[in-house]
């Protein structure tokens, strides 16, 4: 699976390329991740301006259209296929577990990082990108939630994990849109907190109607709605 980024700051992504787990799937050959600044498509002029005032006034920069739409479509033509484009604002759609598994089923995925205020509207107009979301909050750009959505995505893919059914258990995942029940290691006791004595029997049935029930219990207590959400 190859990964296209555009961002002004290339260098957000160092540190995260270089950990272990992508650092990994970059080896195997199974992940590539290509970065691009945006600021090389920029106007050969002194100050390479990507960026400007919106019209009819307010605060902040708008990444310009001419800028961001040749380099979106110098990109797609460094591949065979073009790329699935993917926006990331805190306007789109809200990513989710269900949207990373259908991520990981393509072969490539471009990311647009905003700044600033965000893209002029026509980039959304002609580019067609799905408009992404990591959640009801801001951030100062789209890198960090591009980072976590190729996070997420990753790990699906097969080869990525150590265990290939490691990622079939996790909250939200498509087996299972339940939390996690908690887990124990040694020692049995620690200053008085005691492992659950059904973890410490061996009666696998036990074991697994008691997970069940600490999974609805945590999800009802801390995140009802996924009770009501609809496969
Ligand atoms: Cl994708 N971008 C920004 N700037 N802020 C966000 C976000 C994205 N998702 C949640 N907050």
């Amino acid at each position: 699976m190859r990964f296209d980024i555009v961002t002004l700051f290339p260098a957000i992504f160092d540190g995260y390329l270089t950990q272990s787990l992508l650092e990994k799937a970059i080896a195997k050959g199974l992940v590539e991740i290509h970065r691009h600044n945006l600021r090389d498509w920029a106007a050969d002029t002194p100050h390479r301006k990507v960026d400007d005032r919106p019209f009819g006034g307010g605060p902040g920069m708008l990444l310009q259209v001419d800028v961001t739409v040749p380099c979106v479509e110098d990109i797609d033509r460094m591949a065979a296929t073009p790329a699935r484009k993917i926006l990331l604002t805190p306007q789109g759609k809200r990513f989710d577990q269900r949207m990373a598994e259908d991520l990981a089923t393509s072969d490539r995925v471009m990311l647009l990082c905003g700044r600033y205020e965000g893209f002029d509207q026509r980039v959304v107009d002609i580019v067609k990108p799905e408009e992404v979301s990591v959640g009801d909050f801001v951030l100062n750009g789209g890198e960090v939630a591009a980072m976590t959505i190729i996070d997420g995505v990753v790990r699906l893919l097969p080869g990525v994990l150590g265990d290939e059914n490691s990622h079939v258990d996790d909250s939200f995942s498509r087996g299972n849109r339940l939390l996690e029940f908690p887990q124990y290691t040694r020692p049995r006791d620690f200053r008085g907190h005691r492992v659950p004595d059904v973890l410490l029997g061996g009666n696998h049935e036990a074991i697994a109607a008691w997970r069940a029930e600490q999974s609805r219990i945590r999800t009802k207590q801390r995140r009802s709605d996924l009770f009501d959400e609809e496969e």
